[in-house]
Order: structure tokens, then sequence, then C-alpha cells
């Protein structure tokens, strides 16, 4: 099944490597054939090669828009070796078979990351280069495509005496090429709905480029891979790995649910951390230093935060490095590191550093995805703020200025809790924490136990949760998620309303005296 390779058609926007593929093939006996800008490096690097308007008989036109859409280059792509038709067709119309393409595309994505202009991104779209990628791919029968220079080496580790190819390593090409036109595909659809302002899931391709392969998935026997969207958005994706080992598949799931609470949290007003663990935060707060919202977070439940992943708000400094330190941490993720929260970290050689240089703006919108069994689930991203929404007090009492801003605090957290989510919060920290309760009851009794156990902890004798205001991220449905949230304190009640029974919760509250407020919105985390 190997195939000898006679003439090779190379055509690169990124010239990397080029010049050492084309002596290789050269050497080798592979007649060249190039387009405009690669045929130019090749012959500066002395070596034969042709224009590909020899094979066309057609000059390039229209600034290069059209160079080698031609049957001159789509016949030799695509004819069938053995098959007497197409063998006559070549004959007929001087069609010389091509055996070898490699093909990398006009930059789209690097000129859209780096925000091109709307002419010059338009003009980044390259036509010719995947259809020739497309047609070499199809015909891998006989065709070796080449779409990634990291794959240079392996190609000509593949040519022996014969210059030949073998049919696994074509097919195995050929399926990375049509990965790769598909991401190109999904990058100018991406673009577009970026563009027209409205992430559009019904009208845009879904997908990314691979960024890494991860060692394993969430478990051992599962295979992973990260790709990147090409949003942007900082955050894990995009993050430079300062120190430590790669991460993990639950490390960078992790790690973007605790950047994206914490952006929540703009730097200007206070100092905000953010520790989560498996997905859930186990502690969030703002102070008005980092360490002490270091500090605040880690005591609404030190015990689960122990190989958690902490988020920052704003630059990492010496003294809140010094801090987390003294704790065995996976990850931490900021907008930026001083030097001395570096040198810091460093003393620790596997925890992992991830620097963004900017938070995400929570009220974007975007895309979220998750894949259920044959199908893929999309939405817009949940962008909700509790600071746009009208918050509706539905108790004979009115929450005072305080407890009003601990329930938008708690509610803001309980936005990124798994579903039932119920928060309790105080002066700007978390107390108490219950997420993904199947009853909301539940999460409500879990999370006033979280907060008797950190009120332990700290040595304290009456739990964090009295005087505290409580959210829950959807509705409750009856009194008596209400009750226990009073039975353990809580003295305000945030949530969105909406439920059947209302009435009977909003007395409830009266006759317990707390005050509530109505949101509106739903926040629903799965
Ligand atoms: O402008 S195109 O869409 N039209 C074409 O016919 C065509 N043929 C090759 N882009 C085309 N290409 C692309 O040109 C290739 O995909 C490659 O990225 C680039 C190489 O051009 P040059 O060799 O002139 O630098």
């Amino acid at each position: 099944d190997r195939v000898a390779l006679r003439t090779a058609l190379l055509s690169v926007s990124d010239k990397s490597g080029i010049v050492e593929l084309a002596r290789a093939l050269h050497e080798k006996g592979v007649a060249l054939v190039s387009t405009g800008g690669t045929h130019k490096t090749l012959s500066e690097a002395g070596l034969p090669v042709r224009d590909v308007s020899e094979l066309t008989g057609f000059p390039e036109v229209m600034d290069g828009r059209v160079k080698t859409l031609h049957p001159g280059v789509h016949g030799g792509l695509l004819a069938i070796r053995d098959d007497a038709e197409h063998v006559a067709a070549m004959e007929t119309h001087g069609i010389a078979a091509i055996d070898l393409a490699v093909i990398n595309l006009y930059p789209f994505e690097d000129v859209r990351a780096k925000g091109g202009d709307y002419p010059t991104t338009v003009e980044n779209i390259d036509i010719g280069g995947p259809a020739m990628i497309r047609a070499a791919a199809k015909n891998h029968a006989y065709v070796t495509v080449i779409t990634d220079p990291s794959d240079y080496d392996t190609l000509i580790a593949q040519l022996g005496d014969d210059a030949a190819t073998t049919f696994a390593f074509r097919r195995q090409m050929a399926a990375k090429a049509y990965a790769r036109t598909a991401a190109y595909d999904t990058a100018i659809s991406g673009w577009f709905a970026e563009v027209l302002d409205t992430p559009m899931p019904r009208h845009r391709a879904i997908g990314g480029v691979l960024k890494e392969e991860m060692r394993y998935g969430e478990n051992p026997h599962q295979k992973a891979a990260f790709y990147v969207t090409g949003e942007n958005r900082p955050g894990v994706a995009t993050a430079t790995l300062l120190q430590g080992k790669q991460l993990s598949y639950n490390n960078i799931n992790d790690t973007d649910a605790a950047f994206e609470l914490v952006a929540e949290f703009p730097p200007e007003t206070a100092p905000a951390c953010a520790i989560i663990k498996h997905a859930n935060p186990c502690g969030v707060a703002t102070a008005t230093t980092l360490v002490d919202a270091y500090r605040r977070a880690l005591a609404c439940d030190s015990t689960s935060a122990f190989g958690g992943i902490i988020a920052l708000n704003q630059e990492l400094d010496g003294a809140t490095a010094e801090e987390i330190v003294k704790l065995f941490t996976e990850v931490i993720i900021a907008p930026s590191v001083s030097d001395e929260a570096k040198a810091i970290i460093a003393r620790k050689a596997n925890l992992r550093l991830l620097v963004t240089g900017a938070l995400p703006d929570p009220r974007l919108p975007g895309l979220s995805a998750k894949t259920v069994a044959g199908g893929l689930l999309v939405q817009t991203r949940d962008n909700g703020m509790v600071e746009d929404l009208d918050l509706k007090v539905v108790t004979r009492r009115a929450p005072t200025a305080q407890e009003l801003i601990d329930m938008k605090f708690a509610f803001k957290v309980a936005k990124h809790v798994k579903s039932n989510a119920v928060v309790y919060a105080k002066d700007g920290q978390t107390v108490g924490i219950g997420a993904g309760q199947m009853s909301r009851v539940d999460s409500v009794r879990i999370a006033a136990i979280k907060a008797e156990e950190a009120a332990r902890a700290l040595g304290l004798d009456k739990p964090l949760t009295i005087g505290s205001a409580v959210a829950s991220e959807a509705f409750l449905p009856f009194a008596d998620g209400l009750l226990s949230a009073v039975a353990a304190g809580a003295t305000a009640v945030i949530q969105p309303g909406g439920s059947m029974r209302d009435e009977e919760v909003i007395a409830a509250a009266d006759e317990a005296g707390v005050a509530m407020v109505f949101t509106g919105m739903r926040h629903f985390r799965h």
C-alpha cells in the first residue's frame, strides 16, 4: 500500500520548516510545485520548483484569491490513478497527478485573535487552501496531505528509498486534514457570531482547535484533550502556565469554574478570592486586602479547601502567596502575579500558577455546551448579574442595607454552585454552601451543617449562619426550605420567586420576621 511521491504541491502561509521539507523531498527525487510566496521562499533557498501556473496554464489573479482553483490542480489531486476514464481525462486535458499536498491556511485565527480590522479578517478567509486540502484528503487512497508543520518530520521519516507513504499514514493525515478544515470554518463562523454581536447557537458551527492532549480524562481510563474555541475571553484556555506540571482534565474544569466565579467581583470594588473543589466553591470572600479575602474564603470550609483551586480577581501579591503556600493547593489562577509572589510560589514546585492577563467580563455573551448521547446541547452563557436585576421586596420587612449587600453576594455565588444551590453569606463572605442536592431543603440543611463545622473549626461558640443572608439559585418550592434556613439563623432570603406556592413561602417569611427579595432570574447550573 505504499504510494511513491512523484510530484508535490506546496502552498503554505506558515513557512516554518518548509525549506527543510522541500529539500528532503527534492533529494528523494520528488518534483516541487508551489504558489507565489512559497515558490519564492523555495527558489531563494536554491531549490528547483515550478510555479503552479505551469499546471493550470492560468496566472494567479485577483490578488491571489484565485491561484489554485483550477482543474489543473484539482484534477491532479482527485484523479483515481487506476481508473481508465480518469486517466484518459488527465491525458486529454493535460492534467498531471499530484501525489503530495503540503498546505497550511491563511492565518485567519491569528488575525481574528489579534483583532484585525474587518477587511483584513475577511481577506484572510482561505478558499483555495481548504479546497485542496479536502480534495487531497478525499483521495487519500493515492494522495498524501499534510496540514500541520509538526508532521513534516513524520513525513520525512516515512519516505524510504522509494519516496513513498503508507496507506495508514495517508489515512491518518486525511482525518487530521478534515479536522483542520472543520476547525477553520468553525473559527470563521465564530467570528461572524462575534461581529454580529450574538452568539447565535443555531447558526454557528461549534468546535475548536486542539490545544493539548491530557494524560487522561475525568478518570484514568478515559482519554482527553483540550480544544480552544478562539473566543476572546480571558480564562484557563488562554492562560499562561508560569510553573507546575500540565493541568489535568479536572484541573481545567475546576480552574474555569473558579475564575468565572471570581470574575463576578470587580477588582476595583474589592479584592476577591474563590476556592473551588469539584467545580463547586467551598469558600468565596471579598475583603479590603487580597490576603484577607483568601483567609476569609478559606474559613468557610478549610477542610474541603485542601487540594483545591484558588482564583483571585487581581494580582497575586507576596502576602497572599505566603498564606496560600501554607496549605496544599492544586492550582492558582489570577490576572497577574507580582515578582515577590512568583518567588514564593516557586518554593512549591508542583503548584500550578496560571496568569490570564485580565478578567473575563461576566456580562459578555458566549456559549456553553455539554454532550448528551449522540448530541451536543448548546446555550448562551449565563451572563445574568444580580446588580442588573429589579429586586422585589415581597415581605413586610424590607432588608437592611447590610442584608441587601449580603443577599446579592450570596446570590452571585449561588449562580456558580451546582443546583440545587443554597449559599449563606455574611459581610462579604460565604459562611455555608450546599451544592448539588436533589432536594432543595437538603441543600439548605447541608449548608447550615457546613457552617456549624466551620464555626467549630474556628473555635466560635455559635454557627456563622446566625444573622446571615441566604440565597437559593432557583425558587423555594415550599416553606420548608425557608423555615430550615430561618432555624439556622438566616434573617434575609434572596431567591428568584415564581413558585406556585410563593404566597405560602412569603407568609412563612413574614411569620418569622425575615426579609425576602425576589430576583425574577434563575441560575440553574447542572
Ligand atoms: O486566496 S485563496 O483562497 N485562493 C487560492 O486559489 C489559493 N491557493 C492557495 N488561497 C489560496 N491558497 C493559500 O495560499 C494556501 O492555503 C496558503 O495558505 C497560501 C500560500 O500562498 P503563497 O504560497 O503565495 O504564500
